[in-house]
């Protein structure tokens, strides 16, 4: 769905990238009369991750319209003395409740709805290790330490679906706005003609000894779930509410209540959600005008052909209020919890990889390929720069049994072999 001014505050797009591990340190203790002393550079700091927060004083996604693009900290290389380096700063992105993340995929990775709830949507890559790691009885001066990990990256899709107890549907001007003013604390726009509400207003109502949150949804034009109208956009906000108070102008100025109702349900099927078989109460609204009493009975009459009860009011003077109030909390007081958005992809960013032989095979172009999550690490991680790491890469192909295997292959030297972004020559008797 394109982007518009009237969604900006449901709907954003976000980039967001974890910080890099520092890089580690190949250092040497210095000491005097010693030239090389033991080994003793530290591991770099972890890339700060990028975590998304859900609060419960926010209402919208509009601040993401100006800040889009969420960049952690990088870790800090490591030192000597094995000193880590510091991890990066974390970056938190807070959202209100009812935020739906998804991938770029369009898949569902989170849906939050509690306050306070973290997910972490970007992780920082890990630091790298400094050389003190490396020393073992062949490497008592390891001359070699580890690039830090690049952080994860990716572009996100933010959609607010709002919490509440209760939807508001109806055609533009029946009342809904009007009915929300009236039985809540929230005071949404009130106005003569359509699309008045760009953006639902949550209002909670207090009866006795319990409350509900009503939501003030946007008024619903005929085709809105294709799409003709803002309607559809908005139906989303509808999909967490357990019941639905259909308010019907019932001054019937346009067309018959009668018709408006079925407008509106042919709308609410239309969506795909189950806003259909939701509990849904009828108001007919705008009861203290001479039109609607006129239409009252024959209205009444064909929504109980239908098994419905229709409740007459006005937001005007309050009529029959306390009557819709106790209905909607009898109808939550039954209805099931709705369905939340199930996560379609799984929310592990970096999955550990099963520890499986390397895999072999040959490119086109004659080249051995090697296939191993850790191997590949290890070549993006490694500067091959030093004669250490080389022989410390050496024997790591070694213990995996990828010489072997290139051998027994008939790789001879000379022929390329090619490691995640590394080539090299292979040579009979090591790099
Ligand atoms: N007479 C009368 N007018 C109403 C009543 N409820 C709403 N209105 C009027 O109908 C118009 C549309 O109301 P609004 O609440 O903005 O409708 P919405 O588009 O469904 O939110 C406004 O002019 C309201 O003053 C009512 O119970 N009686
Ligand atoms: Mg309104």
């Amino acid at each position: 769905m394109p982007d518009s001014t009237a969604n900006f505050f449901d709907h954003a797009r976000i980039y967001v990238r974890a910080g890099r591990g520092g890089d580690g340190a190949a250092s040497f203790r210095r000491e005097k009369h010693v030239p090389l002393g033991g080994p003793d550079g530290g591991d770099g700091g972890r890339g700060g991750d990028v975590q998304i927060r859900a609060r419960e004083n926010l209402h919208a996604l509009t601040h993401l319209q100006y800040q889009h693009r969420f960049i952690a900290g990088n870790g800090a290389p490591g030192q000597r003395s094995r000193r880590q380096g510091r991890d990066g700063e974390p970056v938190t992105i807070d959202v209100p409740l009812g935020t739906v993340v998804y991938d770029a995929a369009s898949h569902v990775l989170h849906d939050l709805v509690e306050a306070g709830q973290v997910e972490v949507v970007a992780r920082g890559g890990d630091g790298g290790r400094g050389n003190a790691r490396f020393k073992s009885s062949r490497f008592t001066a390891p001359d070699l330490a580890l690039r830090g990990a690049d952080g994860d990256e990716c572009h996100l899709r933010l959609e607010l679906e709002l919490i509440a107890d209760v939807g508001l549907v109806g055609a533009p001007n029946a009342g809904k706005s009007s009915l929300l003013a009236r039985i809540s604390d929230a005071r949404p726009k009130v106005a003569p003609y359509p699309f008045t509400t760009l953006q639902p207003v949550l209002g909670v109502v207090a009866a006795s000894d319990t409350h509900m949150i009503v939501a003030d949804l946007p008024g619903l034009i005929e085709g809105a779930s294709e799409g003709a109208g803002l309607g559809a956009q908005f139906l989303r906000h509808a999909r967490r509410s357990r019941a639905l108070i259909h308010v019907v102008d019932g001054s019937g100025l346009e067309r018959t209540p009668i018709e408006a109702l079925d407008a509106i349900n042919h709308e609410l099927a239309s969506h795909g959600a189950g806003l259909e078989s939701r509990p849904q109460i009828v108001a007919f609204n705008k009861i203290d005008l001479a039109e609607s009493r006129a239409e009252w009975s024959a209205f009444a009459a064909e929504c109980r052909e239908r098994a419905c009860e229709p409740v007459a009011v006005s937001a005007a003077t309050g009529e029959g209020i306390s009557t819709l109030i106790q209905r909607a909390l009898g109808a939550l007081a039954e209805a099931p919890e709705p369905e939340r958005p199930q996560p379609t992809a799984p929310p592990v960013l970096r999955p550990e990889p099963v520890q499986e032989a390397p895999r072999l095979f040959r490119r086109e172009d004659g080249a051995y390929v090697i296939r191993d999550p850790t191997l590949e690490r290890l070549a993006r991680q490694l500067n091959l720069n030093t004669s250490d790491a080389v022989d410390y890469f050496q024997r790591r192909l070694d213990r995996s049994g990828v010489t072997a295997r290139l051998e027994k292959a008939g790789a001879e030297p000379g022929d390329t072999v090619v490691i995640g972004e590394l080539e090299f020559e292979w040579e009979a008797e090591g790099l």
